[in-house]
């Protein structure tokens, strides 16, 4: 990447900008929030959970994942018709992006079909499309880029060193393989993690590490607090030691440093919302987040509602993004990548 936009970050770099003080780094990260981004601007997206529950990884922090005790019921893949349906309402309420997820390790072969129908069939609907399936081949990612898929969102989750200790049916090296057959395919990436799975701050660290030395920076970086699911391992621990609950500042300080370290990219403010005071969120868009999920319902957990969304957008003076992502490429790379970046760098 080239100009103010950096892939060569170390760790001692991202934890200095940890270091800060808090006022310092907000006064950095709303800066740069601001040379690159309507600062007044949040992007409002949808989600929906496509096939719920009954998933055979054993993610820490999941409801959806079969070894948890949560109660959640397996569903099969919707179908295509109630999947336009709740689009349609998205679209109805503002959202601009329709994301849909699956409790899959990865999609069979023979769901493909399926999940290309509905792609084609949101994107027809004129909402950019983004799902999230697990882990992909190359030739998958080819398949939804084909359909015309805008985003493929796909977490690091944490540092590298905590990852093992939060999920042991796949490795750190597949999630990034994942993000490079999506990146191949010319589908934007779309990829962050989870703040509040009793990480310490040098795991925060190597999280926002990873994706800042990414080849090209996601295009969108979700940070989402856990939500804390009785029966999952991470929700029993925080039941068991509630001490281990991440405090508001220091969410607020890894949404800065994830901002400051990717000024381009879309810094997404996700699960969590529904229990974050509003002071917190207004924190959260000044330290550089501009993109929430709404509705009452993310995948499986709560949401803050469009109601409150609507009173704290008012109170904050914030506005629904209409205009494109500053990064996002239409179509695929096809080579042009760096060209797209090097002219997204400039114009800045
Ligand atoms: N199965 C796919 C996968 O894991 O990539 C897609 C769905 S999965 C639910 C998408 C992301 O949701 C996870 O990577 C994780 O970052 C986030 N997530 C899941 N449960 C969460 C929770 N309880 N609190 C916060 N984030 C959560
Ligand atoms: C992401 O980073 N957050 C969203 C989206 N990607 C798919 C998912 C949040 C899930 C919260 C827990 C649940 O609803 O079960
Ligand atoms: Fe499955 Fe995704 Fe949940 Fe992990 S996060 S258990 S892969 S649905």
């Amino acid at each position: 990447m080239t100009g103010s936009i950096r892939t060569d970050w170390t760790r001692e770099e991202i934890a200095a900008l940890f270091d800060l003080s808090f006022t310092k780094l907000l006064f950095r990260a709303a800066s740069v929030h601001h040379q690159h981004h309507a600062a007044d601007e949040v992007q409002l997206c949808t989600l929906l959970s496509i096939k719920t529950g009954g998933c055979p990884e054993d993610c820490g922090y999941c409801s959806q994942s079969a070894s948890a005790d949560s109660g959640v019921e397996a569903t099969k893949l919707m179908d295509v018709r109630q999947v336009l349906q709740s689009a349609a309402q998205a679209r109805d309420a503002g959202s601009q992006r329709f994301c849909m997820g699956a409790a899959w390790r990865n999609p069979k072969d023979r769901d493909m079909p399926a999940i290309v129908e509905i792609v084609k069939g949101v994107r027809a609907m004129g909402l950019e499309t983004c799902m999230t399936l697990g882990m992909l081949t190359p030739k998958q990612a080819e398949q939804l880029a084909e359909a015309g898929l805008d985003y493929y969102n796909h977490n690091v989750d944490t540092g590298p060193e905590y990852y093992e200790r939060v999920i042991t049916t796949r490795k750190y090296e597949d999630r990034l393989a994942t993000l490079d057959n999506v990146r191949q395919a010319g589908i934007n990436v779309c990829s962050g993690g989870i703040v509040g799975m009793g990480e310490t701050r040098a795991d925060r660290v190597g999280f926002v590490h990873t994706l800042a030395t990414l080849e090209r920076h996601p295009e969108s970086v979700p940070v989402n607090a856990l939500v804390p699911v009785k029966g999952t391992v991470l929700g029993d621990m925080l039941e068991d030691s509630p001490l281990a609950k991440i405090d508001d500042i220091e969410f607020v300080r890894t949404v800065a440093v994830a901002r400051i370290a990717m000024p381009l990219s879309m810094v997404r403010l996700s699960a969590g919302r529904e229990s974050m005071s509003e002071v917190t969120q207004a924190l959260c868009f000044l330290a550089g987040a501009n993109s929430i999920f709404t509705g009452d319902r993310l995948l499986t957990a709560p949401n803050a509602g469009d109601d409150s969304d609507s009173a704290l957008f008012a109170r904050l003076g914030l506005k629904p993004m209409e205009g494109q992502e500053p990064m996002r490429t239409v179509g695929g790379c096809s080579g042009g990548c760096a060209t797209k970046e090097k002219a997204a760098a400039e114009v800045t």
